[in-house]
């Protein structure tokens, strides 16, 4: 079991020397900033006049030093997203920074993040979209040409990348070149990835390439499954494979690790009114991501002046701050070990004897990847009053596995290897006090019922829950929360937890106005299930996202969109925005068919007289199931609500949505 040991044969798949520094990379961003970000939409039509984009005070070291406050060690920078402006003067084509009026049409958003990027020692990459919904060219020979010149351009002049992000999204439509028209192709070829792939290797051999060597998670909710194998069958780009993404194939052919992407808010670009992922969701991602052997990347969304929000550095900081505290001090490092290997009945083992009493709850266990993923389940057992007891076990370890397991005090220590393909080579194994704040089971959640009242749970009867209905943060002289209370009009809750001299992460819930007094008027088709706890029509009035609407017909051609549902809002409203809560899919949040992309809402007074209050596509929802607010251009008093989805991702045939709800104005 040791690494000197040269009898030692690598087993199945292995990583590339490109591959290898990638897992060593661990945490990165993904920076979207562009004409979205003027325009505060996710997916730009390819319309949009180049004069938009003016960012009033951008600053890429700002963006370079908050990824290096936040202990990240890369950023990749969007240089081009769907809507087809480059962020930099490209000789390709007009639709790019030359011709807008920052800095006179002679900057280069790409040269100065690179450049930032060296000077605080972060590994840069880039991120070109494909799918170009401005390029006249577009779905013919001529783009692919442009597209290739553009990865080489990147690839050229802004000196080493780490990685090359590339995305499938392709919704058909778009300007291309005031077409105005649908446009799809067929993504495994039309692209010419083969030479991709010959130009990546030869200008950037070190760079990983999204879809080839790297994997999507297949949720843009960045984690990766319990399971989570680093092999998988083939390419993501040119082929399919039923195998899920989220789980890998344990007898992969090839070394294919997963990348765990999310954006820090809930869009890829920067909305004001968007919910920040709080501290404590950022180390449980910390540990569903880095921790079952992929990469964390966290979506940063500048703002229009081109800053990353003080907002969102701060929570960046706090995260860091935690992460830092919880893998301060290995205690099998910095503990007196004797290390043994042991046959435990028919089982390899490693066991540490610390000498003294140790307190621990996190372990880390990490495999000699250049030997390939050799483990294929492990228990961790304790030794206590005499004898052994299993504390925790898992499956797949690869690059890093992180357990959170019960605050444990024991002298000694054993790894089991209860399955494994070849013999376990170990690079490393850990373990950390991570202070009780900072597990996660005393995690605090935040849920209204349909009456408006709001409970705060928390699974730590020692915590005193104390919060707060302003937006400030809770802290010990905010109101303790004893029994549920009343929101009905809407607001933000903020809670956190107190016990001894510690305080848990603060946890928020925004709820718009209560529709206790809301009920369906009519649906076009509903879920026979209805008596079912968790289908109905009547779930798009509940705060749970976890229930919902959904059309069913044994006929599939009835239950296809386009479908809709009539509200009574119960009384005379102003309306000033509309909501959809998308249902988030099965437990790995990887499957949300179902889910409109195209929607109308309309508002009535009487339920006879409508009017189109808003219509339009939920960009990117496939991949990012978020909560959806449309803005309406003015408020508009009604008391009926209409919601039809037109539409739903990946042309399915039904209907299934968790809440429908209406922001109204303040006074
Ligand atoms: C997706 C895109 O469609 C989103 O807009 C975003 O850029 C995300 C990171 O990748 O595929």
């Amino acid at each position: 079991m040791s690494t000197n040991d040269t009898a030692i044969k690598p087993y199945g798949a292995l990583p590339e020397k490109r591959q290898i520094l990638w897992h060593n990379t661990e945490l990165y961003s993904l920076i979207h900033f562009s004409m979205s970000t003027f325009l505060d939409k996710e997916w730009g039509y390819g319309d949009e006049a180049p004069d938009l984009f003016n960012p009033s005070a951008f600053d890429a070291e700002q963006w370079a030093l908050t990824c290096r406050y936040a202990g990240l060690k890369g950023l990749i920078l969007v240089a081009k997203h769907h809507d087809g402006f480059c962020l930099w003067p490209t000789k390709t084509t007009g639709h790019s920074v030359k011709n807008s009026k920052w800095r006179d049409g002679k900057g280069d958003v790409v040269a100065e993040v690179a450049a930032a990027c060296r000077k605080y020692g972060l590994k840069f990459g880039v991120y070109c979209s494909p799918w170009d919904r401005n390029h006249p060219e577009y779905g013919r020979a001529g783009y692919v040409k442009v597209y290739h010149e553009q990865l080489r351009e990147l690839l050229t002049n802004y000196g080493p990348v780490f990685e090359l992000w590339l995305d499938g999204a392709n919704g058909g439509d778009g300007c291309y070149g005031g077409a105005n028209e649908k446009r799809p192709i067929d993504g495994s070829v039309y692209y010419q990835w083969d030479e991709v792939v010959k130009m990546t290797r030869e200008l950037q051999p070190d760079a990983v390439i999204f879809g080839f060597d790297i994997r999507f998670i297949g949720n843009e909710c960045g984690f990766a499954r319990e399971t989570s194998w680093t092999t998988y069958p083939c390419n993501t780009f040119e082929s399919e494979s039923k195998v899920p993404l989220g789980s890998g194939d344990r007898n992969g052919a090839l070394w294919i690790p997963a990348e765990c992407d999310f954006p820090l808010r809930g869009g890829w670009f920067f909305h004001e009114n968007d919910a920040i992922k709080q501290p404590d969701k950022l180390v449980e991602l910390y540990f569903k991501s880095v921790g079952r052997g992929c990469t964390m990347d966290i979506g940063l969304a500048p703002d229009k002046r081109g800053l990353i929000h003080e907002d969102d550095v701060a929570v960046l900081k706090e995260w860091k701050r935690r992460i830092d505290t919880i893998f301060k001090t290995d205690l099998v490092k910095s503990v007196h070990v004797n290390t043994t290997g042991e046959i435990a009945p028919e089982e390899p083992a490693i066991v540490f004897e610390f000498g003294n009493i140790v307190k621990f709850n996190v372990l880390e266990i990490k495999e000699q990847i250049e030997f390939g993923q050799r483990i294929d389940s492990f228990c961790l057992d304790i030794w206590q009053n005499g004898e052994w007891s299993e504390l925790a076990s898992a499956t797949s370890v690869g690059y890093k596995r992180l357990l959170m397991v019960r605050t444990s005090e024991t002298g000694r220590i054993r790894i089991r290897f209860t399955k494994f393909s070849a013999v376990p080579v170990i690079a490393g194994i850990g373990l950390y006090l991570a202070p009780a704040c900072m597990v996660l089971d005393t995690k605090i959640s935040i849920v209204r019922d349909r009456n408006g009242d709001v409970e705060i749970r928390c699974g730590n009867g020692g915590l005193a829950i104390h919060y707060t209905t302003d937006g400030s943060e809770p802290a010990r002289k905010s109101p303790l929360y004893l029994k549920p209370f009343q929101l009905h009009g809407g607001g933000i809750v903020k809670a956190a937890g107190f016990m001894d001299d510690a305080g848990t992460p603060l946890v928020s819930a925004t709820f718009g106005c209560s529709r206790s007094d809301w009920r369906v008027v009519r649906v076009s088709l509903d879920s026979p299930f209805n008596n079912n706890r968790e289908a109905g029509v009547e779930k798009l009035l509940d705060d749970n996202p976890d229930t919902y609407w959904h059309t069913y017909h044994k006929d599939k051609k009835l239950s296809a969109p386009p479908h809709d549902v009539v509200l009574d809002m119960g009384g005379e409203r102003l309306v000033e925005a509309l909501t959809m809560m998308p249902h988030l899919g099965g437990d790995y949040g990887d499957s949300n068919d179902g889910t409109p992309d195209k929607y109308e809402f309309y508002l009535s007074m009487d339920d006879i007289k409508w009017v189109l209050a808003a219509k339009g596509e939920f960009a990117n929802i496939k991949a990012n199931p978020c909560m959806q607010t449309v803005h309406l251009e003015k408020p508009v008093k009604a008391r009926y609500l209409r919601f039809a989805a037109t539409h739903v991702v990946d042309n399915g045939n039904y209907v299934k949505v968790a809440g429908i709800g209406a922001v109204e104005v303040k006074n």
